[in-house]
């Protein structure tokens, strides 16, 4: 036996002893401790689901597919099925993602850096890793009862068939699992499940599973439950984010771009659930631009407009509208945005937020997205760019703060493809 395995069955066997034990100690009907019973995480009634997914897929594409697991987990605990209604979704902490910078060491930043963890938490049961680990009390070593890699039906295409379904079949493609770059997360139960349905309809699986902690990977092959409902629009307002970078923003926008929340009309309540829709939000008094360029600039070159194209579309809005200051939320390079600055006519002011090193340190290229983010979802008047799912999250923002239609789902024109506009998804709840 090597010493890998004889250490592993040690180990399982340690921690077999510690679960029995803390599971007479906490059994919610049998509390014989007060200090072990408070901790409701623990309890062998919770049943854990993580999920992770596709390596190569953006913050604000995940920003979706959290959505789609929330709305699940969120079901989950309205169920009266015992078996579902102990479910808490794990958050996946945040690493190595494809357009930030970053160095060898995995990050696992958690989602409170950059979102108001109550606030998701009173919608859905989440929690994150950490307190997963604390959970299952297994910190040194954590078996995932089974891991199912979500995949598409071979057929799906070629026989229309669209039907909601899942089977466990062959795996199709070579995944390599990386277990949130932890190196003591296993598992030795790992299945492919060819799936085609709204995230919710995994409960189906989880009711017929025995096991405590699930793991689903490529969790974006599992779409939204309903798109734009009054669930959906639930938990989009739910996902508020951490209250040190909005901070950081409303200090901004005061500095540099005579806005405030009061001035602005963009007050929200203090709790998302007491937020009401409506159209009164006005904006500071500046056009918020997206330019996603970067990996748009080779991915969908005869897409994404030129400089001197941009700066037209943003001479001609901002003379529309009465408007002379110009936000830049951009990926571009500093030699490209000096471009746009060199370009845009000198009656004209355009500004782009610059991070001190403390915010780049703490908060990295995601925070620094965020606090852009948050500036154009401010702004008098927005244009985005064309299937950016950056633009789509800020439109999001702007339906929840109450901006008129007209404002917010904007994109940039393009040389080769006309002007395609993005779909408006109304807020009606
Ligand atoms: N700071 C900053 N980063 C951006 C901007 N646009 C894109 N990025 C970065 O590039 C990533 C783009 O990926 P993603 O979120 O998937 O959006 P999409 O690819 O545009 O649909 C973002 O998550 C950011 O990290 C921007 O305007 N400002
Ligand atoms: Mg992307």
């Amino acid at each position: 036996m090597s010493t890998d395995v004889y250490k592993h069955k040690y180990s399982i066997s340690i921690y077999l002893v510690l679960f029995l034990l803390i599971s007479c100690l906490c059994d919610e009907e049998v509390c014989l401790s007060d200090s072990q019973c408070a901790q409701d995480l623990s309890t062998t009634k919770n049943r854990f689901l993580l999920y992770d997914v596709n390596p190569p897929e953006g913050f604000n594409l995940r920003r979706d597919v959290y959505m789609r697991f929330a709305i699940l987990a969120h079901k989950l605990k309205l169920s009266k099925n015992e078996k579902l209604k102990h479910f808490r979704l794990v958050l996946p902490p945040w690493s190595h993602l494809y357009h930030w910078t970053y160095n060898p060491n995995p990050e696992q930043m958690p989602w409170g850096l950059f979102f108001d963890l109550e606030s998701l938490k009173s919608f859905a049961p989440v929690i994150e890793m950490h307190e997963f680990f604390n959970a299952i009390d297994r910190k040194y070593s954590v078996v995932i009862d089974e891991v199912y890699i979500l995949q598409h039906f071979k057929d799906m295409f070629e026989t229309g068939n669209f039907e909601d379904r899942m089977k466990i079949e062959e795996c199709r493609a070579k995944s390599h699992l990386i277990y949130f770059f932890y190196n003591n997360i296993t598992s030795k139960n790992v299945k492919c499940l060819s799936y085609h349905g709204p995230a919710t309809k995994l409960s189906e699986l989880l009711d017929k599973s025995p096991a405590k902690i699930i793991l689903l990977h490529h969790a974006e092959v599992a779409l939204h439950h309903m798109f734009g409902d009054k669930l959906y629009w639930q938990c989009r307002r739910s996902m508020r984010f951490n209250k040190e970078l909005r901070s950081i923003a409303a200090d901004f926008r005061q500095q540099f771009l005579n806005s405030s929340d009061d001035l602005d009309g963009t007050i929200l309540p203090n709790r998302w659930q007491d937020e009401k829709p409506h159209r009164n939000a006005v904006g500071g008094p500046y056009l918020g631009v997206h330019l996603r360029r970067k990996d748009f600039l080779t991915g969908r070159a005869n897409q994404v407009p030129s400089v001197e194209n941009i700066v037209q579309q943003i001479s001609e809005k901002l003379k529309k509208l009465s408007l002379s200051t110009v936000f830049v939320a951009t990926d571009a390079s500093d030699e490209e945005y000096g471009d746009i600055i060199r370009k845009i006519p000198p009656e004209y002011k355009t500004i782009r937020y610059t991070p001190s090193e403390k915010v780049k340190t703490k908060y990295k290229d995601g925070g620094i997205a965020i606090i852009e983010q948050i500036i154009c979802s401010h702004a008098r008047h927005f244009i985005g760019t064309q299937e950016s799912t950056f633009s789509f999250r800020i439109q999001e923002e702007r339906e929840i703060f109450g901006f008129p239609i007209k404002s917010t789902f904007n994109s940039f024109c393009r040389e080769h493809n006309g002007c395609p506009q993005p779909s408006v998804w109304k807020i009606v709840y």
